[in-house]
């Protein structure tokens, strides 16, 4: 039955580091999005399916939108545009951090002009904000007459999350579920594996190292009758004293992303995982059209 039901597609869009995969997970109640402290961690689309008693939304997390230096970055900032194209419903997720926010929020606006489908802005991080402050931003924000309803929420603790998801199945048109209803991604257990690895990294690294870092699978095999997933995943870096830091001292550091990614990757899947891990020198990858292509970010 799908008299009465809603669905469609909503495009979570912002400045990088706003929260939009931490509150894609937090909506769906499962990780499916990578986050880290650290700015432009999603690199690629992220959909994640929420289907109950409503209907069907199709949350569409991307790269947060900044002016792209290197080729990596214009494929991000691409891909985001994409994303807010493609949706029924863009929303515009800021945070606290408006002083710094300044060019960055300019793109994001630039890109949410453009597209023919309401736009919704979403103030996040309100537990670290306080309400009084974001209720303030909020209202500015809403006075340009870009967005046609403006929320605060706080995608760590769920505050609010609820009835901004209520007011997404209300705007939405009737339709049929675009996927099974069991279904939280679209994405293939290869992909989440490849982005595990680069949470990792990312947690691991510091400073520039997580953005001269690619990560491919080389082979995804299950063998259920051993109940066991046999991963291998190279990890691209740019320069040859990269791969020393990911290594580590007797091979420490490399030993320590690997046991970190196993053990997220095991609950995950439910089976027991085999995880290689190698590091190449790819040199200046993030500046190249082919090898991006050749890493998957195509
Ligand atoms: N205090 C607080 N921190 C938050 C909230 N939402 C996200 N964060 C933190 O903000 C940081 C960035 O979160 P992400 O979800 O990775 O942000 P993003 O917008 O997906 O970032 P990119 O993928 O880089 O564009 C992480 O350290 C999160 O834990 C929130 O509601 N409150
Ligand atoms: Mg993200």
């Amino acid at each position: 039955m799908t008299e009465g039901k809603k669905s469609g597609f909503v495009a979570l869009v912002g400045r990088p580091n706003v929260g939009k995969s931490t509150l894609l997970n937090r909506m769906l109640g499962a990780k499916i999005a990578i986050v880290s402290r650290k700015p432009q961690t999603t690199r690629d689309r992220i959909a994640g399916i929420l289907t109950d008693s409503r209907g069907q939304i199709v949350f569409l997390d991307g790269p947060g939108i900044h002016r792209p230096a290197k080729a990596l970055n214009a494929y991000m900032v691409r891909t985001a545009q994409r994303i807010a194209e493609e949706a029924d419903v863009a929303v515009h997720i800021v945070d606290d951090r408006h002083g710094e926010a300044g060019e960055e929020e300019t793109l994001v606006r630039g890109i949410l002009e453009n597209v023919s489908v309401p736009r919704m802005l979403a103030v996040n991080k309100i537990d670290r904000s306080g309400e009084s402050a974001a209720r303030h931003r909020l209202e500015r924000m809403m006075k340009g007459g870009l967005y046609k309803e403006g929320f605060l929420i706080s995608a760590a603790t769920g505050k609010g999350v609820d009835e901004f998801i209520g007011r997404l199945f209300s705007i939405l048109p009737e339709g049929p579920a675009y996927y099974p209803e069991e279904d939280l991604t679209d994405l293939p257990m290869r992909f989440i594996a490849k982005e595990i690895v680069r949470e990792k990294l990312f947690e691991a690294l510091s400073e520039e190292l997580p953005y001269s870092v690619a990560v491919t699978i080389e082979e995804y095999s299950e063998e259920p009758e051993k109940g066991l997933v046999r991963i291998r995943a190279e990890i691209s870096v740019e320069r040859e004293s990269q791969k020393g830091i990911i290594i580590g001292r007797g091979g420490g550091m490399l030993k320590k992303i690997g046991t970190e990614a196993r053990l997220e990757l095991e609950k995950e899947t439910g089976e027991r995982v085999y995880l290689e891990l190698f590091v190449k020198v790819e040199k200046d990858w993030s500046r190249n059209e082919t090898m991006l292509r050749r890493l998957g970010y195509v």
